[in-house]
């Protein structure tokens, strides 16, 4: 590791209590200068680091600064994890397909900061602006013959993030089916789960997890596109809030994808699933059909009766859903 990230590390541990330069100096076992050196560095990234003459250094408690050093801090077992921050990118499922194309192990985990290219389903995007959201994609490599596994990579994740969000803002945020979290009637969170399969032994060889929150609300608001339909966690700068929500993310998913044959994430996801007994727009390329959503299946698909009577059982793939006013 760097000067730099020791240096976060060893902050990270010990927010809002100073210490003097030659006392993390020796801590270290690096040079004065060089304390100096990370610690410019650090407040160039963005990090709130007092620095006060005959106290030394401090790095605010209420910062909400994402580094892989703050997430390992909330984790047990942060080895089987390989974390990467990034300042920006274009989108993090592209950068972690990329590593899996080259072998990288199931656990590479890449967060940024802001993408410029965030992708959501079908072409469409993401707005991801920076600072005020967390963007993240986890490589899996589900094991052979697990098909339920990757099938319900994205529904284990709705359930994993509406629990992290719990935890870290006491908030109870609900499902839209399939992919969506919403919060006070307004998309708060979007997962987009991409796999590459083997066409000669019919293998899934990975699946991209990517999930997209708002934390808070972008500078100058939401775009007048998503005005009206986007929301944020949060209203104002928490401590820690981004770290602890990747962390909290990993800590919930983890369990219900390692437990493939289980089944305990499906009630959690019905429980959540909001539009159950609610009037839809079933969307299927450009046809649309009325109907009401009954129930969530034990595969998490949504089992959805027609206006003449018909009866259907939703899987994802090409169909979404839109609430009727
Ligand atoms: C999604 O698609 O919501 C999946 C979003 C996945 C984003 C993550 S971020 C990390 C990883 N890297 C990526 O490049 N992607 C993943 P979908 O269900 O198709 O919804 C897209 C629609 O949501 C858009 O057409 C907008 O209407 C709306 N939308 C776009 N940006 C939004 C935002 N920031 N907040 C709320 N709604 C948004």
């Amino acid at each position: 590791m760097t000067t730099k990230e020791n240096l976060l590390a060893f902050f990270e541990t010990h927010r809002g209590e100073y210490f003097s330069g030659e006392a993390i100096a020796q801590q270290l076992s690096v040079s004065r200068t060089a304390v100096w050196k990370a610690v410019k560095s650090l407040q160039a990234e963005g990090y709130s680091i007092d620095a006060v003459t005959n106290k030394g250094y401090c790095l605010a408690e209420e910062t909400d600064i994402l580094s892989a050093q703050g997430i390992k801090k909330y984790l047990t077992h942060h080895e089987i994890f390989d974390i990467t921050v990034l300042p920006v990118t274009e989108s993090t499922n592209l950068d972690v397909r990329e590593k899996a194309n080259a072998g990288a192990p199931e656990g590479t985990f890449i967060v940024s900061n802001e993408q410029t290219k965030g992708r959501g389903r079908r072409q469409r995007s993401f707005y991801s602006p920076a600072k005020t959201g967390l963007y993240m994609s986890l490589l899996l490599r589900p094991k052979e013959n697990l098909m339920q596994q990757t099938t319900n990579i994205t529904t284990m994740a709705a359930v994993a993030m509406c629990e992290a969000m719990e935890k870290v803002s006491g908030k109870h945020a609900v499902i839209k089916w399939v992919n969506d979290i919403f919060l006070d009637g307004k998309k708060l969170c979007g997962i987009l789960t991409e796999a590459s399969f083997n066409m000669e032994n019919a293998r899934v060889e990975y699946a991209v997890l990517g999930i997209g929150t708002n934390v808070y609300e972008p500078e100058g608001g939401f775009p007048a596109e998503l005005k009206d339909v986007a929301t944020a966690l949060f209203a104002s700068p928490q401590k820690d809030a981004k770290n602890r929500l990747a962390a909290e993310f990993l800590r919930h998913f983890m369990p219900y994808y390692q437990d493939a044959a289980g089944s305990d994430y499906v009630d959690a996801y019905r429980k959540r699933c909001f539009v159950l007994g609610k009037e839809i727009m079933v969307l299927r390329g450009t046809q649309k059909r009325e109907a009401t959503a009954l129930d969530v299946d034990e595969h998490c698909h949504l089992l959805v009766r027609y206006n003449d009577g018909e009866e259907e059982t939703l899987s994802s793939g090409e169909i979404s859903i839109r609430l009727k006013k």
